[in-house]
């Protein structure tokens, strides 16, 4: 564990909203598998999240509470942010629901280094997957990606995977992603860091379905992700 980062700052964002009984579960399996401090953006939840991590006492990590603000885009943002300003050399987003398990981070950090701006978890390379996501589910995610692709021409195959390691400069990119506050911010941060020419990569992830707790993807989210897309078209 010690040997793969020489030096290296890693910073972990989590953006939370009701994920109390995820991420105490989240938090020490990652402490297995890398050494890196933690920021967890949680967006005023009702259900114990903060004090949840609080109560969990660990000097690596740090949550920030925003009152006024929402949105899963905007979370991250705020945590690179911050991130950033702590001097990290590589900052990892993921889910807080555990869809996004720890085990793959060592894989994909490792491509961090071996040069890649931009590494994605990706279900739908070769030894990816998804683990019992129900059909509409499914069909939703595959449709946003085929729409990725032909309309933005994005060579990669999952675009909308918020399990991901930045380099800082790829990490600024996405931080110029400053309207795209919901999920659309995943498919803008993509959608930058390839116009800048930064090399990505994709590594194979199972994705697995939350156990617990409720989806914050509503059928007005993924309107204004279309929307967004067709904007991007534009642009
Ligand atoms: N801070 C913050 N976090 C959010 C917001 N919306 C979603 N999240 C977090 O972003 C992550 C992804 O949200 P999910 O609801 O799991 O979205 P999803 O994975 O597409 O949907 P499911 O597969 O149904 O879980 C989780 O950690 C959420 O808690 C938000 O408005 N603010
Ligand atoms: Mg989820």
């Amino acid at each position: 564990m010690e040997n793969m980062q020489i030096n290296k700052k890693v910073t972990i964002v989590i953006p939370t909203f009701n994920e109390r009984d995820n991420i105490v579960r989240l938090l020490p399996l990652l402490s297995k598998v890398i050494r890196a401090s933690i920021i967890i953006v949680d967006d005023d939840s009702q259900d114990g999240t903060a004090e949840a991590v609080k109560s969990l006492n660990s000097p690596n990590i740090q949550i920030i509470i925003r009152k006024n603000e929402k949105g899963l885009g905007s979370a991250i943002r705020t945590g690179i942010l911050k991130a950033i300003e702590s001097s990290a050399d590589y900052i990892v987003t993921m889910d807080a629901d555990l869809s996004h398990d720890p085990v793959y981070l060592p894989s994909m950090y490792e491509k961090a280094r071996e040069g890649y701006d931009l590494i994605i978890g990706s279900r739908y390379v070769k030894g990816g997957g998804i683990e019992n996501w129900p059909l509409k589910r499914r069909v939703i995610s595959w449709g946003a990606n085929f729409l990725v692709r032909l309309l933005l021409r994005s060579p990669l195959h999952d675009n909308t995977s918020n399990y991901r390691v930045y380099s800082t400069r790829a990490a600024k990119e996405a931080l110029k992603c400053e309207s795209a506050d919901g999920y659309e911010f995943q498919i803008c941060a993509v959608y930058r860091v390839l116009r800048a020419n930064f090399p990505v990569a994709e590594v194979p992830i199972v994705f697995k379905d939350r156990e617990i707790g409720k989806s914050k993807l509503t059928s007005r989210q993924i309107y204004k992700w279309f929307k967004y897309v067709i904007h991007l078209t534009k642009s």
